[in-house]
């Protein structure tokens, strides 16, 4: 059966360690926020974390995120020490027994939504994805210098009228989410640090990044490998280029790329389908099948696409992914690599008594016990009839 587990913000997050284990995991999933990204995570903060974990009946085997500093990705200022800064991390946490390292390799933004708190039908929240409003965001609120040049007449055509629509307040309100910044930190960026770290990736493309990724995994890959590390790279969210920035994470000939480039088993993928599955173009069960190999960590999540290039976080089990078809493969997969893989239910609904409450978008308790509830079912029906 799957590894079930949640992630907790630590312990600041509203979402207690109780709240997780009474809807039914057995691991968390978490991070050391509070270190400064690049530097090194030392064994006694490791330990003081893992230590909250397990006083709450519950291990702690998924980091998300160890996350990769900036200079790394742009291969420039001091990304030499944080590689070396990296490596010690990783033999780090392999000495406190943890085995998987989730990470990103998106610039500067982690993931992206114009609407943290768009109203279902049935009064609960969802995480949206309105193309125009990104746009508009993009255009006219941030003023990246430039940003024309990026959309078809027809799309700027679309976006002029969708600012005109907009009351004040509406635009506050999508400038505001777009600035959200990374999980697990309640700052927000200014338009102006993001103008500005724009300009530090000018003349880096695709095919740049991914180069730079790839360096990266050279180094790091065989010290997780010789430690007993799973390294597990989150795609991009969404899973295309945004403002301006290169993405490399986002359809099949990625992940072929990125698996490829240095081949071990510890240069692995956090599969999220949410992220994936807001692309059309990527057949979510076929992806699964095809890297299940490589796939050390899940993120189970929904989308509802539109036409206009819109996505909502659908209910777990409903949506354009297929999750019958997702689960029956992982069941398959767990079968044949005879290993419980850990999986999270990616985001939830903010539902019930949760509306009253702040958490972290996406991370409210409720509505991600009720995606979890529902994927433990789906996993034990499909494993009983397979
Ligand atoms: C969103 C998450 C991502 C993920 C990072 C991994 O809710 O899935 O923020 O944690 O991209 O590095």
């Amino acid at each position: 059966m799957l590894h079930q587990t949640m992630r907790w913000y630590g312990p600041n997050d509203k979402v207690s360690l109780w709240d997780i284990r009474q809807a039914g995991c057995e691991g968390v999933v978490t991070a050391l926020h509070q270190i400064p990204v690049g530097e090194v995570w030392t064994v006694e903060e490791i330990n003081k974390r893992k230590a909250l974990i397990e006083e709450a009946g519950m291990t702690w085997t998924v980091i998300e995120s160890l996350p990769v500093h900036e200079d790394i990705k742009k291969r420039n200022g001091q990304y030499e020490l944080y590689i070396e800064n990296y490596k010690t991390s990783l033999i780090n946490v392999a000495a406190c027994g943890l085995k998987v390292v989730t990470y990103n390799f998106m610039p500067i933004l982690d993931w992206l939504r114009t609407d943290v708190a768009y109203t279902l039908p049935n009064r609960s929240k969802a995480l949206f994805f309105e193309f125009e409003k990104f746009m508009v965001f993009d255009i006219y609120l941030l003023k990246r210098p430039n940003a024309e040049k990026e959309y078809s007449a027809k799309d700027l055509e679309r976006a002029k009228n969708k600012y005109e629509s907009m009351t004040d307040a509406e635009k506050d309100y999508v400038f505001k989410n777009c600035l959200l910044g990374l999980p697990g930190t309640d700052d927000s960026f200014t338009a102006a640090q993001i103008l500005e770290a724009l300009k530090t990736y000018e003349g880096i493309d695709r095919m740049q990044l991914k180069e730079h990724l790839f360096a990266f995994l050279r180094a790091v890959a065989p010290v997780a490998e010789a430690h007993g590390l799973k390294m597990a790279i989150h795609p991009d969210d969404p899973p295309y280029s945004v403002l301006g920035l290169p993405r490399i994470v986002s359809n099949e000939q990625d992940l072929a790329d990125i698996v490829n480039c240095v081949d071990v088993a510890a240069n692995g993928l956090c599969f999220c389908t949410g992220s994936l599955g807001a692309r059309p173009d990527n057949n979510v069960p076929a992806l699964l099948e095809k890297f299940g190999d490589r796939i050390h960590f899940l993120h189970l999540r929904n989308t509802k696409r539109y036409e206009n290039g819109d996505f909502y976080e659908a209910d777990h089990l409903t949506g354009d992914t297929d999750m019958y078809e997702v689960m029956k493969k992982v069941v398959q997969l767990m079968r044949r690599r005879n290993i419980s893989i850990p999986m999270r239910p990616d985001h939830g609904h903010q539902m019930l008594d949760d509306l009253h409450k702040t958490t972290y978008p996406g991370y409210s308790a409720i509505g991600r016990l009720k995606g979890l509830a529902e994927l433990r079912g789906l996993e034990l029906g499909v494993s009983k009839s397979i």
